[in-house]
């Protein structure tokens, strides 16, 4: 029985990210597809939070972990990943920069831009999630779509720059989640520009089957909710 556990739901990118870095990183973990149990007491009893990806172990002092970049940021540091995790202090920085600004300020907005062509419900609080009519919540949407190029572009300035990837020559776990992530745009036909499309395709030659096999499950799902919608 492998040591590392991950609960998943598959069509997510957050999930996405650390079934492929697991993958990537050729550690041995069982998987388990949650899908619909997140809210179980079961579940509950070992994450509050009701979140995937969700990895179990007993190394941990809880036995369990959410958050797609702390678990890759905990098992990297745990196996000595330094190829996906550089311990040197300034290349660390960079990474968790990428993954806090990708989390923080451009996950938000493309979520407020794709869940509602997904089906996946938004965040309370939010013009999609009220009882505002269709016309408002597809102007807030639009607004949030809008809003997606210019972080997106901060990671080609000042992330990547004139390397392949944020990691350099080789992909990081920022990387990682930031190609995980942008698989989602598909859902809304969003032109990404032509130095995105190079970038998520050289992460998948990279990564190869790691990367591949993961993303089926999420371009899988778009292509269902794509044909509901027709
Ligand atoms: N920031 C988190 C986001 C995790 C998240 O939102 N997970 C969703 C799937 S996309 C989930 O598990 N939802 C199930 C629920 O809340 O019951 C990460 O990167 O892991």
């Amino acid at each position: 029985m492998p040591a590392i556990k991950l609960n998943v739901i598959k069509p997510s990118v957050n999930n996405m990210t650390a079934r492929v870095f697991l993958r990537a990183a050729k550690l041995d973990f069982s998987e388990q597809d949650v899908y619909g149990q997140t809210r179980t007491a079961e579940y509950l009893a070992k994450a509050p939070s009701h979140l995937t990806p969700m990895m179990e172990t007993a190394d941990l002092p809880k036995g369990a972990l959410w958050e797609s970049c702390a678990i890759m940021q905990y098992l990297c540091n745990k196996h000595g990943l330094d190829e996906f995790y550089p311990k040197d202090p300034e290349s660390r920085a960079m990474i968790d920069s990428a993954m806090f600004y990708l989390i923080g300020t451009f996950y938000p907005y493309l979520a407020r831009a794709t869940y509602p062509a997904l089906n996946f419900p938004l965040y309370a609080g939010e013009v999609g999630c009220s009882d505002a009519d269709a016309e408002t919540k597809e102007k807030a949407r639009r607004a949030a779509v809008e809003a997606l190029a210019e972080p997106l572009d901060v990671f080609r300035t000042f992330y990547i720059g004139d390397k392949p990837f944020i990691g350099g020559s080789k992909p990081s776990i920022a990387d990682i989640r930031l190609a995980a992530t942008l698989e989602f745009l598909a859902a809304i036909d969003y032109q990404l520009p032509d130095w995105a499309k190079t970038y998520v395709a050289n992460m998948e030659k990279a990564l190869g089957n790691a990367y591949t096999e993961p993303a089926g499950d999420v371009r899988g799902y778009i292509g269902y909710v794509k044909s509901q919608r027709q």
